[in-house]
């Protein structure tokens, strides 16, 4: 082995992320629960995880999956009990995993005990928890829109005011210029904390400093100073990963939410990356080419200004976004190929590298029938939407296949089992059918397997420690078809290179790399100045000494 730097445990760290409704069901309501995510833990220790991002499984509702919190300091009955989850993290400890939970901060649900408080009356004390305006029924404050679609007041016709709600009608936001607020949230913070979870992944954090007056929404003028009172009451007393959601990141703003100096999180998650294949000024639904110049050079700008400045958060997947292999690889003729080549491009950059479950084994988008399958609020609404405005079906179903998050929410593909072993009961989303042939019982059994491929990489990581601290520098950036970067550290310099399309492409640069070491490529036999579809290989040799 050899010798690491003293770092912060997360910056050597692979993170994998749970959706829990969809990961593995114990109890055959078809619904994933804690003890299912028990009884995989060995599986997430063979992939060479460290710690596990779930999302949310406080009491809720299920408004939005669980990102609609009841309350924060008890489990849903439907994931299990809190007896559950201690055992979760004692057992994911013994594994040395640790366990991330994911927090609500900026709304609550509306079955919350302070939100039902908050509507009894105006001087009731929990009033102020949340973000009232006066106004007379019909008129609404002002024409922000909610995420989820509609206006983002709701009428209280008791109180003959408005609630401001940044998602659906059934999230409030919380009012974060209310130091009670802010106490309460840090108490149930540090209680969590004394539980032993490792870290936190904080749930659209830019937005909770709005200031609807204003039209402000992410990126408020308090926001940092709310993120260091609360990183300096509950995170820098434990030795955690804390990550924030910011949809509103930029490479200056990241700086101080990465800041090296841990005054604010370990890390963002920006999605400057995530947008690019829409329409500009329009929304996701508005499907547009992946620019692929731009998404080099986005990605290499983030990698250069935050190398030695901050920290980068590394993802192509998640519970929002649709699957990356159907995405910007291709599903059909080099599944296994485009999403080996997509998993080396990303897990060779500097950052912490996240795995979406499912996406370790190359599960793809799903195409339901029509939206009665489909279960996903925001889906749902989009679809009610855009046919009153006059799309048609077929165009609406396109966007749907393309973009919704219920690509990312069928159940994880466990075998070729009845369900792909998710669950003996009735699934609570339909099983993806490719399951018979995408599966995590078949893939870790077969070494050129997309599984196999990811495992490499979470050890290689751990090995190499050019990975960890190497200097990223983009090459051929003009490149239609190859994205190619090297990483340079004190004694290492490594080499990512990667053909993004279905066709060849040439690669003169490999011939200068003809003596280094082959640590991980996607193909059999040797890689040449041409690469073959999809073609991915890191390369790596020790500087010279002098
Ligand atoms: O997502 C933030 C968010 O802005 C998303 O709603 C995003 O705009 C959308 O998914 C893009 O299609 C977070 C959670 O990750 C998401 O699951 C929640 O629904 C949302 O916050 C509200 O809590």
């Amino acid at each position: 082995m050899k010798e690491m730097k003293k770092q912060p445990w997360w910056k050597n760290a692979v993170v994998y992320q749970i959706y829990p409704k969809s990961f593995q069901d114990s109890g055959g309501d078809g619904i994933g629960d804690i003890q299912g995510i028990i009884s995989r833990l060995d599986y997430l220790a063979d992939l060479g995880i460290d710690a596990v991002w779930i999302s949310p499984m406080y009491c809720s509702p299920q408004d939005d999956n669980g990102y609609d919190i009841s309350d924060y300091q008890d489990i849903d009955p439907m994931f299990g009990t809190l007896a559950d989850m201690e055992e979760l993290i004692a057992e994911a400890k013994k594994r040395n995993i640790r366990i991330i939970m994911d927090l609500v901060l900026n709304h609550t649900s509306d079955e919350h005990r302070w939100f039902l408080e908050a509507k009894k009356g105006k001087d009731n004390p929990y009033h102020d928890y949340y973000v009232w305006r006066d106004g007379v029924a019909g008129e609404f404050p002002n024409d922000m829109k909610a995420t989820f679609g509609g206006p983002a007041w709701e009428w209280v016709p008791e109180l003959k005011q408005y609630y401001f709600h940044q998602f659906s009608v059934k999230q409030p936001d919380l009012n974060w210029e209310n130091p009670r607020v802010r106490r309460e949230i840090y108490d149930m913070i540090l209680w969590w904390m004394d539980k032993g979870v490792g870290g936190f992944r904080l749930d659209v954090i830019d937005q909770i400093a709005k200031e609807p007056d204003k039209k402000i929404t992410n990126n408020g003028p308090r926001l940092h100073e709310f993120l260091q009172e609360m990183s300096r009451e509950t995170f820098q007393k434990g030795d955690l990963i804390t990550v924030g959601e910011a949809w509103g990141a930029n490479t200056e703003n990241a700086k101080l939410y990465s800041d090296p100096d841990g005054s604010e999180f370990s890390m963002v998650f920006q999605f400057e990356h995530m947008v690019m294949d829409q329409q500009p000024g329009k929304e996701k639904w508005d499907l547009a080419p992946l620019p692929f110049v731009k998404m080099k050079q986005c990605m290499a700008k983030w990698q250069t200004e935050l190398h030695g400045t901050g920290w980068n958060s590394l993802f192509l997947d998640n519970h929002d976004l649709p699957r990356i292999v159907s995405r910007w690889g291709d599903d059909k003729n080099y599944r296994k190929e485009s999403a080996k080549m997509l998993a080396a491009v990303l897990h060779g950059m500097q950052g912490t590298p996240y795995i979406y479950q499912g996406e370790e084994l190359g599960m793809t988008n799903v195409k339901f029938a029509d939206i009665t399958h489909y279960k996903d609020i925001e889906t749902l609404n989009l679809y009610q939407e855009r046919l009153e405005k006059g799309y048609s079906r077929e165009e609406v179903m396109e966007s749907i296949y393309a973009k919704s998050r219920d690509n990312a929410r069928t159940p994880m593909q466990w075998s070729k089992e009845a369900n792909a072993g998710f669950t003996t009961g009735k699934p609570w989303i339909e099983v993806n059918p490719n399951y018979v042939e995408i599966n995590a019982e078949e893939e870790r059994r077969d070494p050129d397997s997309v599984f196999a491929f990811y495992r490499r990489l979470t050890h290689l990581r751990k090995e190499y420690p050019v990975f960890v601290e190497g200097r990223f520098d983009l090459l051929m950036e003009e490149d239609e078809q190859i994205f190619a970067y090297t990483r340079t550290s004190e004694n290492e310099e490594m080499l990512v290179c990667a053909n993004f399309t279905g066709e060849p492409a040439e690669c003169g640069l490999i011939g200068t790399w003809k003596d280094a070491q082959m640590l991980i490529h996607n193909y059999d036999g040797d890689v040449s100045e041409t690469l073959r579809p999809y073609e991915a290989c890191i390369i790596l040799r020790r500087k010279k000494e002098n």
